[in-house]
């Protein structure tokens, strides 16, 4: 980490005061003084963090940083977007890639708060409990606080952070929340599938803004891109930021405003339709966050990744061809993802990465990328991409292990991607396992089931596949689909933390 080989100021709890040669910069004194009434109340103890923080900011003076927009969609398909193909034009993710580069073969979990906090923490969320299924409005877990997150690495470098977006990595507990977890700044909803317009999770009000809920009109993707605009625009011009802007869009519910449904009318499915329109009305959002880097002279020192947490949803008119099958299973159609990244004079335009990459890889290649070292106390699964992204070098994935409850029934599913095989195992209620092996490498649409031609190959995936289940906490699973008697939604799910912190915010 930046700060690690700067860092001699002491933050004194009792006093609130700094010592230190820092001490003379007011920039990063007023940082000081509001980080330290945010982690005060958040994380009373963490002394060195605060000091890390405070010297990261100094190094970050010194060293042109670049900026970071990670731009992430929900359930789009492998093929709907333009640039991978897809017959849902989309001009500005299409910018991305042909400012940036395109990658064919990026793969995430199978489901939203797997991928998610996969992105989050780089590493596998058997590893703590969230690999079968997502956080369900009455679930009281979330990403345990020992996981160190992508956005606590970029804020404690002195980076100013934000989310603008869906959370869905816990929402019961305030050390769950997003401003918790190194966001200086939280605009969006916490649950998985708020209605559009209403902003409402199973009724209740699921739209805020750190912390405080919000009763406003407009179409949710809208809001997000307008709220990302202004985060721009009104942000500390002497730091760099890291922004997180995990759209709801193309998720569920299948909401768009009519005339956007209406430029569709030469698809003939209504789901394709309206999913078509979802899509466009993200894509414009982009636009105007890509506009607003150039108006600000910005997009030459942002890196903009652009990515899906997983596979589309054929049932809701998304489209994975040619991939089999879609979200929710651990065949590729809910692996494979529309990805792309941009970074002016690092990235050559209009390359395309053919190189496996996964959302676990995220966190050391941005952090790679940024010039941050992360200073983790647990092993990462993820590889740094980012010789690869930039064409100076190459990586190594040895496998990518995913699960998930399959289709939300009560079979378990899981993957085994090597470079050249994928098992997929299902285990039924009754413990029944079926195997199937394909060789991914000819037959990436997993049609033709080789197990019986290669028993040696599937005994030794089948053994490593084993050992990666023991990684779970002995603790268990909870992952009920249903709410508990009496449950019901409170009214504001911003309120549901009961001890969530006040905070200074901006803007
Ligand atoms: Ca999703």
């Amino acid at each position: 980490m930046i700060a690690a080989s700067v860092s001699v100021c002491v933050y004194d709890p009792p006093s609130q005061k700094f010592t230190g040669k820092e001490r003379g910069n007011a920039g990063v004194a007023r940082d000081w003084a509001h980080h330290v009434e945010v982690m005060s109340a958040v994380q009373p103890n963490r002394r060195v963090f605060i000091s890390q923080f405070a010297a990261g900011s100094m190094a970050l003076a010194q060293a042109p940083h670049p900026n970071v927009v990670l731009i992430m969609a929900d359930d789009l398909g492998a093929r709907d977007a333009a640039f991978m193909g897809g017959n849902i034009p989309t001009p500005n993710l299409d910018r991305i890639a042909n400012e940036g580069a395109r990658f064919t073969q990026f793969c995430c979990f199978p489901l939203c708060t797997p991928s998610r906090s996969a992105l989050m923490t780089g590493r596998n969320p058997v590893r703590y409990g969230l690999i079968y299924s997502v956080i369900r409005p009455w679930s009281p877990y979330g990403v345990p606080a020992r996981e160190r997150m992508l956005s606590e690495v970029f804020h404690d470098a002195g980076y100013q952070t934000a989310i603008i977006g869906k959370w869905h990595l816990g929402h019961a507990h305030k050390s769950q929340l997003p401003n918790a977890r190194g966001f200086d700044h939280f605009y969006g909803h916490l649950n998985a599938e708020i209605d559009y317009y209403e902003h409402t999770e199973m009724g209740g009000l699921d739209w805020q803004r750190n912390g405080r809920g919000l009763r406003e009109s407009g179409y949710s993707t809208n809001l997000l891109g307008a709220e990302a605009v202004q985060w721009l625009t009104r942000r500390d011009r002497d730091r760099p930021f890291f922004l997180y802007l995990p759209f709801n869009a193309v998720h569920a519910p299948m909401q768009a405003p009519p005339e956007a449904i209406a430029r569709f009318n030469h698809l003939p499915n209504l789901r394709r339709r309206t999913l078509a329109a979802m899509l466009d009305v993200m894509d414009k959002q982009v636009g105007r966050v890509l506009d607003t880097l150039d108006s600000q002279g910005l997009a030459s020192n942002t890196i903009v990744l652009f990515l899906s947490d997983n596979g589309g949803a054929p049932g809701q008119g998304a489209d994975n061809l040619p991939f089999r099958a879609g979200k929710l299973t651990c065949y590729e159609g809910g692996l494979r993802v529309p990805a792309a990244i941009r970074y002016p004079g690092r990235v050559t335009p209009g390359s395309v990465i053919p190189d496996w990459m996964t959302v676990l890889d995220v966190f050391p290649t941005l952090c790679s990328a940024a010039g941050l070292k992360p200073q983790l106390t647990q092993p990462l699964d993820g590889v740094d991409m980012w010789p690869v992204i930039t064409g100076k070098g190459s990586a190594t994935h040895e496998n990518f292990f995913v699960a998930c409850k399959k289709n939300e029934t009560a079979d378990y599913q899981y993957g085994l991607r090597t470079a050249e095989w994928k098992l997929v195992q299902t285990i039924d209620p009754q413990l029944k396992t079926t195997n199937e092996l394909f060789h991914l490498e000819d037959d990436p649409r997993e049609q033709n089931n080789v197990a019986a031609q290669n028993p040696d190959v599937l005994a030794r995936l089948a053994v490593a596949l084993e050992n990666w289940k023991k990684l779970h906490p002995k603790a268990g699973i909870d992952s009920s689909m249903t709410p508990h008697p009496g449950w019901s939604p409170p009214a504001d799910f911003a309120t549901l933390a009961a001890d969530y912190p006040m905070r200074k915010t901006t803007p």
